[in-house]
């Protein structure tokens, strides 16, 4: 790498108007196929609304053109990894997809939710990934402090109770009755608002999402599906 070490890296990240999501180290298990040599991987991404006002001012925003943020994604973190002398990698774009949220784990304290998004201590369930860079150095990354998850003292599981069509109420996620719901009128207040089961959580709500980056996620949601369709 050029520069020098995991400063160097966050900062460039920060430049860019992503949020920097954390760094760990490759085990030698984790050096296979397209990951050998790999030492370090960095993520980074949004956090709260961190991150949303950089995309929401891109060309990619208001082109009209399909797949806005990951194009948008793309052009920021492939940039990066040509400064940096890193190979970008990236959550969206398959099967088979990245480990993203079992990298995070290993970057941040973040722990999996019962809805299986992973909760962050102060952004709660308001944050995702955007993409990685892979170093063949191992970067100065400090060692993650353990740290319960707030869901661990959670007696209500708010989240669970709240989607209008029970969602999350078979132990997993039932992809196809959130879609029909979404699809519908009576999915208005998800649509617009974002998902109610997220919502509902108490932990790092000051940082839910405002209406825009809110109906654009669950847009891009729907369209991924009819995509796959
Ligand atoms: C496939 C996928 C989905 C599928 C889920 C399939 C399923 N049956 O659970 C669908 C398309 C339904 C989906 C939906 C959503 N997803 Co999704 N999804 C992914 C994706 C692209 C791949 C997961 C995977 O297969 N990984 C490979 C395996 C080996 O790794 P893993 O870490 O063990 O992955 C498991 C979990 O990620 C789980 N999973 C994935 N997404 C979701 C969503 C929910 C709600 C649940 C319960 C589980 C779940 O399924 C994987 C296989 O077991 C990841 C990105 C990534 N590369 O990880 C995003 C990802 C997990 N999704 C994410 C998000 C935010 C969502 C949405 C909430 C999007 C939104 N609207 O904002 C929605 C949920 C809709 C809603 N009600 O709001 C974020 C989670 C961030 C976080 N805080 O943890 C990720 C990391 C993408 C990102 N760019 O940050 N998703
Ligand atoms: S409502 Fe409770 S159990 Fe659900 S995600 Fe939030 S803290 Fe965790
Ligand atoms: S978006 Fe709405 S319908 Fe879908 S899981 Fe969340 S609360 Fe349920």
């Amino acid at each position: 790498m050029r520069g020098s070490g995991l400063e160097t890296v966050l900062s460039a990240i920060t430049q860019t108007g992503l949020v920097p999501r954390g760094a760990f180290l490759l085990s030698d298990e984790d050096q296979r196929g397209v990951l050998a040599g790999v030492r370090a991987i960095v993520l980074a991404g949004m956090a709260g609304r961190d991150g949303w006002s950089a995309f929401a001012a891109s060309p990619e925003a208001a082109d009209g053109a399909d797949h806005p943020l990951d194009r948008w994604s793309r052009r920021l973190i492939e940039g990066l990894a040509r400064d940096l002398g890193a190979l970008a990698l990236f959550p969206f774009g398959g099967p088979p997809f990245w480990p993203f949220q079992q990298w995070a784990r290993r970057s941040e304290p973040v722990h999996p939710s019962p809805i299986g998004l992973l909760i962050h201590p102060r952004y709660g369930l308001w944050h995702s990934y955007r993409g990685a860079l892979a170093f063949r150095e191992a970067l100065d990354v400090p060692e993650l402090a353990a740290a319960p998850s707030p869901c661990d003292s959670c007696r209500e599981r708010w989240c669970l109770n709240t989607c209008p069509v029970g969602a999350f109420s078979g132990g997993g996620y039932d992809v196809a009755a959130c879609a029909g719901h979404l699809e519908g009128p009576a999915g208005e207040d998800c649509m617009d608002a974002g998902c109610r089961a997220r919502r509902a959580c108490p932990v790092g709500a000051e940082h839910a999402y405002g209406p825009g980056q809110a109906s654009f996620t669950m847009r891009a949601f729907l369209w991924a599906r009819e995509a796959a369709r």
